[in-house]
C-alpha cells in the first residue's frame, strides 16, 4: 500500500522544486492578449508558467509551417516495409473482414481464452505485483507505454521513442504494457537499453484487474463474456485508450504513445494533458489529444474519461466518436474545482499538426531549407517536451537524410540506431 502512494507523494516533492511561477510581468501581458479567453490552468491554486506559452505559439507555428518544402517526401518501398505491413495483419485483435455483428461476437468469444489481456479475474493480480516491484524508489519518473500489436511490428521507429525517453529521463522507469513484448522477442528488443542500465520492462496488462472498481468494469466484463460486439475496426485502438486511462487511474504516472520523440523530461508537470490545436483568435484550445497524459493516481478526470469511454462505446447513449472523447469530457469539467488540470499548448506535444508533419521527413535541398530545419530544431529544443509524429499518417514515409526527423532521432537518443547515412530505413534485426 505504501508503494502505491509513492508516485503521488514524491511527485509533490519533485514538483515543488521544479515549478516555475509566472513572473508578475507575464500575468498582465497575458490578460491583455486574451481577456475573455478563459484559460483555466490551475495547479494547486498556482497559475503555472504555461499560461504565457499560448501567445508565443504563433511564432512557433510560423517557423514550423513555413511553406518552403515544395516536393512530397518519398514513400518507403523496401522489403522491410512489406514485412511490417504483413506482420501488422497478424494483430490478434483485428476481427475478420466483412462479417456480421453476430459473427464478430462469436469470433471474439472464441478468441478471449487466448488473449492474455483478458485472462485474470483475480483481485490479487500478478500484474499488480509486477508494477509495485518495478517502480521502486529509484525511479525519478514513472512512464507507461502500450503496444498491442505483434512484437515483430515493433520497429526501429518505435525503438527510437524508447531511446529518446531514456536520453531525456535516464533515471526514469518505463513499463510497456504489452502481451506481445512480454516474450523472448520482446526481451531481445529491449536488451540494448537494459544492458545500458536503463529500467524498462514489458508486462502483460491485466485488464479485468485494471478496470476493477472503475466505471469501465462492466464494459470489459461484457466484452469478455462475449455479449458485446467488439466492433469492426480495431479493438486495439479502443483497448489502448482504455488501458492508458485505467493504468494511470490506478497508479499515476506519465503515459506516452510510441510515436513520440521525447526531447525533455516531463518531471515537474502533473495532471497535465496537451492541446493539439487552438483557436487562432481566442487562443483557447479546440482539440485535446490523449497521446500524452501526466496524471496522479485517482485523478477525477481519469474517472470521468473511463466513465465516458464505457458509455460511448454503447453507441446508444452518446453516439460520439472515440477521438473526441477527451476533448468532450474536458470541455465539461475544465473549470470545475478539484480538477487542477493543466492544458498544455500544442507546442508542448503536438508542435506540428498531422496534416503538415510530412515535411519534417523531407531532406532540405536549398540553403533556406537547411536554415529552416536548423531553426525548427532550436525552436523544438526550447519549447517542446516531446514531438508527436502521427504514425498513422507517417509510418510509410521515408526519413530522409538531413530531415528534421532524422536530425531529432540522431540527437535525442542514447543508442542512436538512426545515423546520418542513407541506411536509416533498413529494418533492424532484433
Ligand atoms: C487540487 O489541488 C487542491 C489544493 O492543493 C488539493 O487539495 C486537491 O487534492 C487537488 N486535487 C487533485 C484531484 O489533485
Ligand atoms: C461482404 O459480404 C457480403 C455477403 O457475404 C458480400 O455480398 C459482399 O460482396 C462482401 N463485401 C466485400 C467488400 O467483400
Ligand atoms: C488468482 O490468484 C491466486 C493467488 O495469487 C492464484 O492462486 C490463482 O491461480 C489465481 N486465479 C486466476 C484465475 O488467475
Ligand atoms: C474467475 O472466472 C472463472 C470463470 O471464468 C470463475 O469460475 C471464477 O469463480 C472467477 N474467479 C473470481 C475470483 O472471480
Ligand atoms: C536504489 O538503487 C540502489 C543501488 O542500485 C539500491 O541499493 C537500492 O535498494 C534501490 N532502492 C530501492 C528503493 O529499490
Ligand atoms: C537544447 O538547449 C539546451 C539549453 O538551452 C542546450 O544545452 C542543448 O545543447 C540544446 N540541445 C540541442 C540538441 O540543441
Ligand atoms: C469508446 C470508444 O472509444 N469507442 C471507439 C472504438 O473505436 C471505434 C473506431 O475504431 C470508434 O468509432 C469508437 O468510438
Amino acid at each position: 500500500m505504501g508503494m502505491r502512494n509513492w508516485f503521488r507523494m514524491s511527485s509533490y516533492q519533485v514538483f515543488s522544486h521544479t515549478v516555475k511561477l509566472p513572473t508578475f510581468s507575464t500575468i498582465p501581458l497575458f490578460f491583455a492578449i486574451s481577456v475573455g479567453a478563459i484559460i483555466f490552468i490551475i495547479y494547486q491554486n498556482i497559475l503555472t508558467s504555461t499560461l504565457s506559452m499560448y501567445p508565443e505559439d504563433t511564432q512557433v507555428q510560423q517557423i514550423l509551417t513555413a511553406p518552403t518544402f515544395s516536393s512530397k517526401p518519398q514513400l518507403i518501398t523496401t522489403q522491410g516495409e512489406k514485412a511490417r505491413v504483413e506482420s501488422e495483419n497478424l494483430d490478434p485483435l483485428i476481427p475478420p473482414f466483412n462479417v456480421t455483428s453476430e459473427e464478430r461476437i462469436a469470433w471474439f468469444r472464441n478468441k478471449v481464452p487466448e488473449l492474455e489481456l483478458f485472462k485474470s479475474n483475480n483481485t490479487s493480480s500478478r500484474f499488480h505485483d509486477q508494477v509495485l516491484g518495478f517502480f521502486d524508489g529509484n525511479c525519478t519518473i514513472r512512464y507507461f507505454m502500450i503496444w498491442l500489436s505483434p512484437a515483430q511490428s515493433f520497429g526501429p521507429r518505435e525503438f527510437a521513442a524508447l531511446d529518446s525517453l531514456f536520453k531525456a529521463s535516464p533515471k526514469g522507469c518505463l513499463m510497456i504494457l504489452s502481451p506481445s513484448l512480454n516474450s523472448r522477442q520482446g526481451d531481445r528488443i529491449l536488451k540494448p537499453l537494459i544492458d545500458l542500465g536503463f529500467k524498462v520492462i514489458a508486462v502483460t496488462p491485466d485488464l479485468p484487474f485494471l478496470v476493477k472498481n472503475t466505471p469501465a468494469e462492466g464494459w470489459v466484463d461484457e466484452l469478455k463474456s462475449g455479449s458485446k460486439d467488439p466492433g469492426s475496426i480495431s479493438l486495439s485502438y479502443n483497448l489502448s485508450n482504455l488501458i492508458r486511462l485505467a493504468v494511470l487511474y490506478k497508479y499515476g504516472g506519465v503515459y506516452l504513445d510510441v510515436d513520440f520523440i521525447i526531447l525533455k523530461d516531463v518531471n515537474g508537470l502533473r495532471n497535465a494533458i496537451g492541446a493539439q490545436s487552438i483557436d487562432s483568435i481566442t487562443r483557447k484550445w479546440t482539440r485535446i489529444n490523449g497521446a500524452a497524459l501526466i496524471f496522479n493516481k485517482e485523478h477525477p478526470l481519469l474517472y470521468d474519461l473511463l466513465r465516458e469511454f464505457a458509455m460511448t462505446f454503447d453507441g446508444t447513449k452518446w453516439g460520439h466518436n472515440g477521438p473526441y472523447l477527451v476533448s468532450r469530457v474536458i470541455r465539461r469539467v475544465e473549470n470545475l474545482p478539484g480538477y487542477n488540470l493543466t492544458i498544455l499548448p500544442p507546442k508542448t506535444f503536438y508542435p506540428m499538426d498531422w496534416m503538415k508533419i510530412s515535411r519534417l521527413f523531407k531532406k532540405p535541398k536549398t540553403e533556406s531549407e537547411w536554415k529552416l530545419v536548423e531553426d525548427m530544431l532550436v525552436e523544438l529544443n526550447t519549447s517542446t517536451l516531446a514531438i508527436h509524429l502521427w504514425n498513422h499518417g507517417t509510418k510509410e514515409l521515408m526519413i530522409e537524410e538531413g530531415s528534421a526527423v532524422e536530425r531529432l532521432l540522431s540527437t535525442y537518443c542514447v543508442i542512436c540506431q538512426y545515423s546520418s547515412n542513407n541506411q536509416a530505413q533498413q529494418t533492424l534485426q532484433f
